[in-house]
């Protein structure tokens, strides 16, 4: 049996999932190697620091690399545990690319030897982990895979999807339940024992296929509930009545647990994949199909209620607050807060302010558009037009005296004690053209 510095764990991809993933593993006391194809994310995790801001990995990266518990490098090595988590991106027809997943397995094969564990736990398309597995049987006919040879497999190959939440990472990768689906149960047996290293959340066992599509269940139930959301600010909008109200009231029913309306779903997991579900079953996903295209509508709704406000004050400078995809956190990735300001920025140049704590430069298309990034002390002696487009902590902070002479657009309901805005009934539903 292995004892707790045998056990040697490869982790490939070292992004928002891997990173964490890897460092946790170490800190078990197992030897890992976090494998990555960019140079600089190597340089940077074994010099002790980190490429991505997530609350405390700083600390534990700095402790596991110094301990010499974690490396990382831009080459495979043969490992007895190998987790797989790089990106699974679609294309524009939202069909999902499974090609770094594929690319993974490939590097992996030339290391594999009996009694090795492979987990995939990137998002993926049902079906993804079989795909793996037949992958690792054409690359390396010398070794069983399970599935096919019974319960005789050379290795294990499992899918366990990470679940975890930015800006949590940390705390739900010991404390969330884990969904282990094995290609046969002996695999999801061999993985379990792994995540019991360090999960404290109960480990469930079940299929590869059905791990999978738990996954994107998780993330399409979320887009569905935050559509409806969404779809209730569209309502109250055109009848003058506010939604933020309107959905604490009805959450005061028994059954009734309705999510938050904002500018749009952003992230690269909610707003990704329900498409995975809507692309493999077309003809069954009206409702999923639906939400997605409800929550994208929100956004181009919102650029268009923030141009009508604009265009009402000829002149007066716009506070933008907030880029990242949710609150607290320094991630832009498919935020529609960032898409928001970009268009407005487009259409209005230099008379749009950017305040956001997270950024300490502007991304390259929004600097090109005369915008500039000031900070909320800033905005607020300088603009008589708010829009709130992310919850930050320090936005919700700001008291009514300092805003409430001001035009606001708050598309996260932060301020309920502000005053509403002064625009035209067609700005409130936003029926006005698209700026730029
Ligand atoms: N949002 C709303 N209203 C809400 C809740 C969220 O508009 O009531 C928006 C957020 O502002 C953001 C987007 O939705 O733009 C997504 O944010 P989120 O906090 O709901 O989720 P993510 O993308 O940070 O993480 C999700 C989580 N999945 C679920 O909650 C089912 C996380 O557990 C997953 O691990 C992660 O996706 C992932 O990697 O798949």
């Amino acid at each position: 049996m292995l004892t707790e510095t045998e056990l040697t764990v490869v982790v490939m991809g070292l992004g928002y999932i891997g990173l964490p993933t890897a460092a946790v593993i170490a800190r078990t006391g197992a030897r890992v190697l976090g494998v990555d194809v960019t140079e600089s994310v190597v340089e940077t995790i074994n010099s002790g620091r980190v490429h991505i801001e997530e609350v405390d990995l700083d600390g534990l990266v700095s402790g596991v690399v110094a301990r010499g518990t974690l490396r990382a490098s831009m080459t495979i090595e043969p490992a007895d545990v190998f987790v797989i988590a790089v990106p699974t991106p679609f294309d524009d027809d939202h069909a999902p690319d499974i090609g770094y997943v594929l690319n993974a397995a490939t590097t992996i094969a030339p290391v594999l030897k009996p009694g090795d564990t492979i987990i995939l736990e990137s998002t993926s398309p049902v079906g993804t982990t079989e795909q793996v597995r037949d992958l690792l049987a054409k690359l390396r006919p010398d070794i069983r895979v399970p599935g096919r040879a019974g319960e005789q497999a050379d290795i294990a190959i499992a899918y366990c999807p990470e679940r975890v939440l930015p800006g949590r990472i940390l705390v739900e990768l010991i404390d969330n339940d884990r969904v282990i689906g094995g290609i046969t149960p002996r695999c999801a047996r061999k993985a379990l024992t792994f995540y019991r290293r360090f999960v404290r959340g109960a480990c469930v066992t079940t299929t590869a296929r059905a791990a999978e599509m738990t996954k994107l269940t998780e993330n399409a139930f979320r887009d569905v509930n935050i559509a409806f959301a969404n779809e209730l600010s569209l309502i109250a909008d055109t009848m003058g009545v506010d939604v933020w109200e309107v959905i604490r009231l009805a959450n005061r029913h028994p059954r009734v647990n309705i999510l938050q309306p904002g500018p749009g779903v952003g992230g690269h997991c909610i707003a990704v994949d329900p498409w995975f579900l809507v692309h493999a079953a077309p003809d069954q996903t009206p409702l999923i199909r639906t939400a997605r295209e409800v929550n994208d509508g929100k956004t181009d709704h919102v650029i268009a209620q923030v141009a009508a406000l604009v265009e009402s004050m000829p002149g007066a400078p716009v506070a933008c607050l907030g880029l990242a995809f949710k609150a607290n956190i320094d991630d832009f990735r498919e935020s529609p807060a960032l898409k928001v300001a970009q268009a407005v920025a487009q259409a209005f140049g230099d008379r749009v302010r950017i305040v956001e704590p997270y950024a300490r430069t502007l991304p390259a298309a929004l600097a090109q558009t005369g915008a500039t990034l000031v900070d909320v002390d800033t905005a607020i002696e300088t603009c008589p037009i708010m829009v709130v487009l992310v919850d930050h902590d320090v936005f919700k902070s700001i008291p009514l005296e300092e805003r409430a002479d001001k035009a606001v657009l708050d598309t996260r309901g932060i301020w309920p004690d502000q005053p509403r805005p002064v625009i035209s009934a067609a700005a409130r539903s936003g029926s006005q053209r698209q700026p730029g």
